[in-house]
Formats: structure tokens, sequence, C-alpha cells
């Protein structure tokens, strides 16, 4: 993974667009669904440009910020913060167990794998107010899925994520937690802070010229695997946190916010069990 100069838009954006680009995309859409889609999203457009009577100066403001977020490299960032949770919506729609949210342009496969009580990779001196993520993976009838895997990565205190920010060594506040024969696990971490969308890039500079706030609130990504069973793709909140009722990425849902009770030893501790649907 590329790592760069400074945690800058420019940096993290270039390393997101330099991940999701290595993956090469594709979809088994025909060519009527295709132009169905494309007509119905010019069609939307069209109705918007007449609405607010768009200008030609408006117009080329457009062009020319539509190319700096390509340059910038912050196509991922821009469409997971303002699209993806649309996309999720749809895609969850019927499914039973636990809910899911948007994966966010941060999340890299193939971090260590730890096991079932773990704490994950972090610096020395990682600041943070500790924090036991703990619960069981079971499927729609209760059962515990002891092959399950829990996949999770969150930002710093700082709202760095590693790989994708010079700060930050490769690796730490991700794991594949492998659960135990109950299913269970339990992850000694930190607690993430909000994150803002970087200010110094434009998708930044879109939120400011709007008079948008630019703050996720603090939140945990996770991917949860068993065989057998519906990968779920979320992100747990903190309840009463800021932002968690305002998210810029709009990718909060009531079912995902933790409530955890600090002990006298000063370790926040929360439990949360996730449940898949078949595949
Ligand atoms: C994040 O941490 C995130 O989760 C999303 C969806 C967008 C930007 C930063
Ligand atoms: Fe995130």
């Amino acid at each position: 993974m590329t790592a760069v100069e400074s945690p800058t838009a420019a940096a993290s954006g270039a390393a997101a667009t330099a991940k999701f680009a290595r993956s090469r995309a594709t979809a088994d859409t025909s060519p009527e669904r295709l132009s169905a889609i494309a007509a119905d999203a010019l069609a939307a457009l069209a109705g918007v440009i007449d609405e607010h009577g768009v200008t030609y100066p408006e117009y080329r403001v457009l062009k020319q910020w539509l190319i700096d977020i390509g340059s910038y490299g912050e196509w991922p960032l821009w469409l997971d913060v303002f699209i993806e949770h649309h996309v999720e919506e749809v895609a969850y729609r019927g499914q039973s167990g636990t809910k899911g949210s948007i994966e966010g342009p941060y999340y890299v496969p193939g971090a260590a794998r730890l096991p079932a009580v773990c704490t994950l990779p972090m610096r020395a001196d990682e600041a943070g107010e500790r924090l036991v993520f703990a619960g069981q993976v079971r499927d729609l009838d209760g059962a515990p899925l002891p092959d399950a895997t829990v996949e999770i990565w969150h930002a710093d205190t700082l709202g760095y994520y590693s790989h994708f920010a010079t700060n930050t060594p490769d690796g730490i506040l991700r794991g594949t937690v492998e659960v135990d024969a109950e299913g269970r696990f339990a992850i000694s971490t930190i607690k993430p802070a909000p994150y803002m969308i970087p200010h110094d890039g434009p998708t930044g500079w879109f939120i400011e010229k709007a008079g948008w706030h630019p703050w996720r609130p603090a939140h945990l990504h996770l991917m949860v695997k068993a065989a057998g069973k519906r990968t779920i793709t979320t992100q747990l909140y903190f309840g009463g946190g800021e932002w968690v009722d305002n998210d810029v990425a709009s990718a909060v849902k009531p079912e995902l916010t933790l409530h955890p009770v600090t002990d006298a030893d000063g370790v926040a501790r929360v439990d949360y069990d996730f449940v898949l649907d078949p595949a």
C-alpha cells in the first residue's frame, strides 16, 4: 500500500483511489439495463438544471470541480460520502439480520488475523479512551457461527486511517478477528474520534461552499463473514456522540448505536452481537 507524505486530502484521496482502482470493478449490467439507468440519471439531472435555471458559469464551475475531484483522487471519498448510503439501503432491502452501513473508502482487505480475544495493533502510546468491544456472531435462528470472522477497522483519535496517511503505521487499528467455538469475540482497542472530511480538497470545498458541515460521528467499521452466510458490511456508532444525529454521509441507523459503560479502571466496555442472513 502506498503511504503518502502527509495526511492531506490529496494524500488520503490518492491512496484511496489507487487502492480502489487496483480492484478493477465489474458488474453484469446488460446494455438494456445500463441504457435505462443512464437515461433516468440524465433525466433527473436535466430536471435539476431546469428547476434551478443552472447558468453557464455554474456549469463551467461544475466541470472544473469534477476534473478536480479526479485529479485529487477524491472520487472514492465523495461517492462514499454522498451516494453509497443509498446503494447500501437498496442492496440490503429485505435482509433481516444485523443492519448494514456503508463501507467507505478506507477498507483494506487482508488485515492481520487475530484470535477471538485480542488487542488491535496500535502505537505503543496510542491516544484515546480504551474500549473493549465484545459480542457473538449468530445465524437467524440464534445458532452461533464458530467459523465467522469479524474484520474491524477504524480511525485513530485524530481521524486518520492506517494505509491512508503517513502519520499512521501500516496495519494499526485493523484486524481480522477469528471468533471462538461459541462465535464470541472480545476486541480491545481505543475509541475513535469523529471524522472530519478533509477541507483541503474538492470534497471539502464543496461542503464548505454549500454551508454544510464536514463531520461523520465516531465509528467502528466492521465486515462480518461466515461460510454460507451473507457478508455484512456495517458501522457502529456511539450513542449520544457528536454528529450521530447529523452524519454528513447519512450512514447512521438507530440499530447501529453502541452504549459503552466505563468501568472503574477507565475502560469502556460494550457488547454487540451480529446476526447474519443466509447467503
Ligand atoms: C470515513 O471514515 C468514512 O467512513 C466514510 C464513509 C467517508 C469518509 C471517511
Ligand atoms: Fe470511516
